[in-house]
């Protein structure tokens, strides 16, 4: 594939020591020797990956000093010859050169294009260029770890060989139906069956262990609830170690929604505070009741809290109904003042669930709510040693689409369905995985996921 020259500026915006223009395509080394003056160098001897100190010159003007390092096309990022300036960080220089960049014939890269280069140009596939995006936004060293695992193409591999593995079946269908005279082998339901069992068994595991991984990449959101001053934004405070939401003694304090991210033995918790359930007719207190409410319906882990110096109100049972059936944690808050609340009747109806005595105010049972939390999440064994995890929400989504559709020939099987019937569902069980990886891939979807990039990458 024949592409033209992208450039961008790829280290953050701001000010730091040195900032970093990328070129790529085949222009990049042309575009180089028009705009740099190596020192005491000729610019025909510029060996590959070896960095030169020189000046990006204009006309003659010299606009900084810079390193520059040459990749050949068979050893850089986008399998394309690569140039990298690092000049003085900072908006200036940066944005200077990179106006001559682009005046010399480079054009500005779209988010993302360079990793989109990688893909295309085969170097890494789909789930690995996503992975780029994953490594950078990882917020805790496991999120990492899961990162650089599917860029190692762990996953990768795993997916492949189910596809490999359901197209030697299909090939083997589909023989039988077009040469059925033919002396071969022939396919039987037992044979079909049981491979597809076998997939069914390994995808639903890997399904299983990417519970986990969304929730190592994406946080797991945890939703404080309660009544109004319960001591909802207080557990917030203490939690992150900050005072990040008010508190005061004024029940309906916490009006909008409060998110921040917290780390706890490297699961990144999304910790949203809400705004507490009750009727009122304050407009801007009830749009912030509606909004708890919609929380709580998306949270994967709800905190209930409860006020023990005071006795049950409609508005704690009626939290409490909804708290039931959920994934839930219920702190019994202020145990530093004299209980009245019917503790009995709470581990009644709520007796499955983890009850929690807390007095936030004295930083009591915090570490019980956290190494609950952690058991919650570890708690189905999350083994993030295990490579293959997927922990993108568009690759669980096809994985599940995929298994789906081998449930289907499974049942085509047991019914025993014509072999034309089953090769449907294994086709698209075969598309399904390849939309995974990218070995089936339309081009909008292409340039959604790359569009999720930041620029210069
Ligand atoms: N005695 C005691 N007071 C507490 C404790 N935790 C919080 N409080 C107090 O309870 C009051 C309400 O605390 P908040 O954290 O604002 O309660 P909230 O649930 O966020 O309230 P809303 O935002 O109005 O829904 C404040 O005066 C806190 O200082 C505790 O463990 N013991
Ligand atoms: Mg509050």
């Amino acid at each position: 594939m024949i592409f033209d020259t992208i450039t961008a500026i790829s280290t953050p915006i701001g000010e730091g020591a040195i900032g970093i223009i990328r070129m790529s395509g085949p222009e990049s080394f042309e575009i180089l020797g028009k705009i740099f003056k190596p020192f005491n160098k000729n610019l025909s001897s510029l060996e590959m990956r070896k960095m030169y100190y020189g000046h990006i010159v204009e006309d003659e003007r010299v606009i900084d000093e810079v390193m520059v390092v040459k990749l050949p096309s068979t050893g850089s990022y986008t399998m394309e010859d690569v140039v990298e300036i690092n000049c003085h960080g900072g908006m200036m220089p940066l944005r200077e050169i990179l106006a001559i960049v682009l005046s010399n014939g480079a054009r500005l890269a779209e988010k993302g294009e360079f990793t989109k280069r990688a893909f295309l140009n085969g170097r890494i596939d789909l789930t690995q260029a996503e992975s780029v995006m994953d490594l950078i936004s990882a917020k805790t060293t496991r999120g990492f770890d899961i990162a650089m695992n599917q860029l190692r193409g762990y996953a990768s591999d795993k997916i492949k060989q189910y596809r490999d593995h359901l197209i030697s079946l299909m090939a083997e269908i589909e023989v039988s139906i077009d040469y059925p005279e033919e002396d071969i082998e022939e396919i039987t339901y037992d044979k079909i069956g049981s491979t597809l069992s076998d997939m069914d068994l390994s995808i639903l595991k890997l399904i299983d262990n990417s519970k986990s991984g969304k929730i190592i990449r994406e946080g797991l959101k945890t939703v404080i609830v309660g009544k109004p001053n319960v001591g909802k934004s207080s557990l917030m405070n203490a939690l992150l170690k900050d005072s990040r939401a008010i508190v005061t003694d004024i029940p309906g304090t916490t009006r909008d929604v409060i998110e921040e991210f917290m780390n706890i033995s490297g699961i990144p918790i999304k910790l949203i505070d809400t705004a507490g359930i009750r009727q009122t007719e304050d407009v801007v207190e009830k749009i912030g009741v509606e909004k708890s409410k919609q929380y709580f319906n998306e949270a994967d882990l709800i905190i209930f809290m409860l006020d023990s110096s005071m006795p049950l109100t409609d508005e704690d049972h009626e939290i409490m109904k909804l708290v039931k059936d959920k994934h839930s944690i219920v702190i019994i808050n202020k145990t530093d003042l004299e209980s009245q609340i019917d503790l009995q009747y709470i581990n009644t109806v709520l007796k499955d669930k983890c009850i929690i005595p807390t007095s936030v105010q004295n930083e009591q049972g915090l570490e019980a709510l956290e190494n609950e939390i952690q058991k919650m999440v570890l708690g189905n064994e999350v083994d993030v040693q295990n490579k293959e995890i997927l922990s993108n929400t568009r690759h669980i989504q096809l994985l599940k689409d995929a298994h789906k559709n081998i449930v289907d020939a499974l049942d085509a099987v047991k019914s025993s369905m014509p072999y034309d019937f089953i090769e449907v569902d294994v086709k698209n069980a075969i598309l399904n995985l390849g939309h995974i990886t990218g070995e089936s891939v339309e081009e909008d979807l292409m340039n959604t996921i790359f569009s999720n990039f930041c620029l210069g990458k």
